[in-house]
This record gives C-alpha cells, sequence and structure tokens, in this order.
C-alpha cells in the first residue's frame, strides 16, 4: 500500500514537471546560408574567414545558476584583433543576438529588432528576452545598449561569462534575469559581426552595403532598410536544407525606397516541438 501510494506520487509528479520544463533546447541550421536574405557576401578582408558567421547549432541549457548558450559556427573562431587587449572576451568579429519569445501572444512583447538589425518580429514572435553575445565586454555592450535600446534595456541581458572554443562561442546569461526555460517558448538567432565603431543607429553591428568593402558586407543596400542579419533560424530549426530558403524569403520580406525608406524584414520565432 505504502509503495503504490509512493509510486502513484512520482508518476504526478513526473506528469507534472515533464510538460512544463525544457531544460535544454537545441537549435540547429543548415550550412551554407551565411548571405542574409541569400545575397549577402563577406567583408573582404582577411579577417573575415569563410564560415565565421555560418550558425550551425544554438544551444541553451540550465546549468546551476546560469543558462548556457552554446553558438556553434562553420570556422573556427580567432582573435585576430587582439580582444583582450580592448577588454574583449577573446574573440574579435562575431556578434550573436538570441531573442526568446516566452508568451506566443500577438503583440505580447517587443516587434522591433535592436538598433542595427534593422528587423522586426512578426506580431506572435514578439520578443521578450534578448541575450547578447559580444565580443565586446559587458561595460562598452552595456553603455551602447543605454545609448541605443534604452526603452528596452529592462530586457536584454548581458552574459556573465564568454568565451570561444573551437567552433564555439560558449555564454552564461544569469538564470534569475532570462528566467527558466519553458516548453513553448520561440527563440531566433541572429548572427552579425562586432563592430567596434559603430554608427549611431547601430548597436555594434557591421553594415551591409551594396558593395562589400574591407569591413562591409555586400549584396544589399547602401541604406538602413536592408536587414543586417547574416545568419538565422528558420523552419523548425532541424537544419535541413529547406531552411535556407525559409531564411531567404523571411529575410527577403523587406522594401527599399529611393531614399532609403521602407519596410522592414518581418521574423517568426522557432518554436521548438
Ligand atoms: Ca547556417
Ligand atoms: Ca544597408
Ligand atoms: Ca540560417
Amino acid at each position: 500500500m505504502k509503495r503504490s501510494l509512493t509510486s502513484a506520487l512520482a508518476g504526478a509528479l513526473v506528469t507534472v514537471a515533464v510538460p512544463a520544463l525544457a531544460a535544454e533546447v537545441v537549435l540547429k541550421d543548415p550550412k551554407g546560408d551565411d548571405k542574409g536574405p541569400g545575397t549577402y557576401t563577406y567583408p573582404t578582408d582577411a579577417v573575415y574567414t569563410k564560415g565565421s558567421f555560418d550558425l550551425t547549432e544554438a544551444k541553451l541549457e540550465e546549468d546551476g545558476d546560469s543558462i548556457k548558450v552554446t553558438v556553434e559556427l562553420n570556422a573556427k573562431i580567432e582573435d585576430p584583433w587582439d580582444s583582450k587587449a580592448w577588454g574583449g572576451n577573446g574573440f574579435s568579429t562575431q556578434m550573436v543576438f538570441i531573442f526568446i519569445d516566452t508568451d506566443h501572444k500577438a503583440g505580447s512583447g517587443h516587434e522591433d529588432g535592436l538598433a542595427g538589425l534593422n528587423i522586426k518580429f512578426a506580431p506572435e514572435s514578439a520578443w521578450d528576452k534578448a541575450l547578447i553575445i559580444s565580443a565586446q565586454g559587458n561595460a562598452r555592450v552595456q553603455s551602447e545598449v543605454n545609448a541605443k535600446a534604452a526603452a528596452v534595456k529592462a530586457d536584454i541581458v548581458l552574459p556573465s561569462a564568454v568565451k570561444a572554443q573551437g567552433k564555439k562561442l560558449v555564454a552564461r546569461f544569469p538564470k534569475s534575469k532570462v528566467g527558466a526555460l519553458a516548453a513553448g517558448f520561440g527563440y531566433q538567432v541572429v548572427v552579425q559581426s562586432n563592430e567596434g565603431f559603430p554608427d549611431k543607429t547601430d548597436l555594434l553591428t557591421r553594415k551591409v552595403n551594396e558593395y562589400g568593402g574591407q569591413h562591409r558586407f555586400g549584396g544589399g543596400n547602401d541604406y538602413d532598410c536592408d536587414p543586417h542579419a547574416i545568419d538565422i533560424l528558420a523552419g523548425k530549426a532541424k537544419g535541413e536544407a529547406t531552411e535556407a530558403k525559409a531564411q531567404f524569403d523571411m529575410l527577403g520580406t523587406f522594401t527599399c525606397d529611393a531614399k532609403g525608406g521602407g519596410k522592414r524584414a518581418v521574423l517568426q520565432m522557432v518554436y521548438p516541438e
């Protein structure tokens, strides 16, 4: 009698706990789609090595008091600009934004992406938290956030630790600020490049122009109407080849008029099953 009661309780606990928690989320992305809406090219300087901005996987997991985020790219991550000399994190050219939709409700959260990304999120994919992995140290990133994302800064989380490890960027964010990862959350990961001398409209992001340059991506528009996002997640984030086209279509939803105005590309989140 005692034993069956114990197992009944254990069963009840399991059925309550499993649907509510998602202690680990793995989001995969195909190789070779590091072209934004399909046309973008890397800056020409040798530091922007092939695959440096090609997302292959993002993993989020609860680890003690942290949410550990591991972002894998399709190239070994280098530090050509000696980041430690300027308070950086051991790598130079990458920057990654992780947007999280915690409620999947139209109109709840932020539809505008962050300054310099030139993206929006669909109403039902509005973001509630944004995690930033930067080559720059937190003091610099926070001052940029204060200046360029003041209205949403309460929902931006900076890491407690960041390092590069082979092809991976590994960052830990305080769980007290991100919250626990729950089933039903949506995710979008945007790969950009760390720009140490950003425009006043850009939160440390590198511009995409019509023609690439030594430190400018090409294949876009010289104005800021085009999405300045090099690789993102799409579809179900299983890493399937069809997700490349889904990304190109999604990032291709922008318009540019002759004066540089237009409509932002509208992104959907990925909702893992
Ligand atoms: Ca990719
Ligand atoms: Ca542009
Ligand atoms: Ca992609």
